[in-house]
């Protein structure tokens, strides 16, 4: 498959450093290797940066052992040991960018609960895109919030999209039909869809989802190329039993995780991979149209077990 967007070359380090408090300052070594005490401060660290217990144990262990062979034995090497090992679990994302249609209209679906950025996020990647030079359509899929239809709108015309209207009450899958019409009747690029924020315990709206998805693979081939999970990184470990819980009516494929610019802890993105096996994508630092990164591994990585 085709891959519609470049990564950014600009490696964003400090993002991450400032997400993370890893600083092991009190890294103490026996004649046997790491000591418990290290350990368990270890452990404590990754669970509060959000790594999830999944990953935070696998990570634990790894030092435990490289410590029993002799290869961990200052706090330099405890950082290469962890960094070695994260970079393990989000190998699946070095060459996670998005996926594009060979031929018609590539379409990405935008999912996700209440607030957490999807329309914000919709913009930002419309934005990027038709700077790249794409005609791009975005579909207003939130029929259910009121003001929704027209934010989207606004946003739109701002950036130079295509818009498709909905119609504040009316059926999402309604919209997704006529957006997938409009796109390959038109021959434009990439659609975007916007939805309405749901509560993933909300089974009919959940239900509606499912239906929305299904138009979208029914009318174009190969649809939706993305389906793009929208994470708010404050909300640290809820967002995953978010993700688990979508992922269970639609087949998300990738993670936009909003809100890096706020005091969020960026551990998720590795729970996200380990206990999910879902990559980060992008990366929203902000309000503004410009304020969306591509998710680079070696940025994160550097950037949480870089020297304090
Ligand atoms: N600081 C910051 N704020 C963001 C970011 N992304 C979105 N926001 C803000 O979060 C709020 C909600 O954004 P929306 O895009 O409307 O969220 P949504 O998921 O579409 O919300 P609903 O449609 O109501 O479910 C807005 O005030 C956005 O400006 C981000 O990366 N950083
Ligand atoms: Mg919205």
């Amino acid at each position: 498959m085709a891959r519609l967007f470049k990564k950014t070359s600009e490696k964003k380090k400090s993002l991450w450093r400032r997400a993370i408090d890893l600083a092991m300052t009190d890294v103490r070594v026996l004649a046997r290797g790491v000591d418990e005490e290290t350990l368990e401060t270890l452990e404590e660290k990754l669970l509060a940066s959000d790594f999830g217990v999944t990953a935070t144990l696998r990570l634990v262990d790894h030092v435990e052992q490289q410590a029993r062979r002799g290869k961990v034995r200052k706090s330099k090497e405890l950082r290469e040991a962890l960094s070695a090992e994260v970079r393990r679990i989000l190998e699946p994302s070095v060459d996670a960018y998005l996926e594009a249609a060979e031929a018609g209209p590539t379409v990405y679906l935008i999912v996700g609960v209440n607030g957490v950025g999807k329309t914000t996020s919709i913009a930002k990647l419309a934005h990027r895109l038709v700077q790249d030079g794409r005609s791009v359509l975005v579909a207003a899929g939130d029929t259910f919030r009121a003001g929704a239809v027209e934010q989207l709108e606004m946003w739109a015309e701002r950036i130079g999209a295509q818009f498709l209207r909905g119609q504040q009450g009316g059926d999402p899958a309604a919209v997704a039909f006529d957006a997938m019409e409009a796109a390959v009747s038109r021959g434009v690029d990439v659609v975007l869809v916007d939805t309405a924020g749901r509560l993933h315990t909300n089974r009919n709206l959940m239900e509606e989802l499912r239906k929305v998805d299904r138009v979208i693979r029914r009318k174009v081939e190969g649809a939706p190329h993305e389906t793009l999970m929208v994470l708010d990184a404050t909300l640290g470990q809820n967002s995953l039993r978010q993700a688990r819980a979508f992922h269970e009516v639609v087949d998300v494929t990738g993670v936009v995780l909003t809100k890096m610019d706020s005091s969020a802890r960026g551990g998720i993105v590795v729970a996200l991979q380990e206990e999910e096996q879902l990559p980060v994508k992008l990366v929203g630092v902000g309000e503004g149209v410009d304020d969306m990164e591509t998710f680079d591994v070696e940025a994160f990585v550097e950037g949480i077990f870089e020297d304090a």
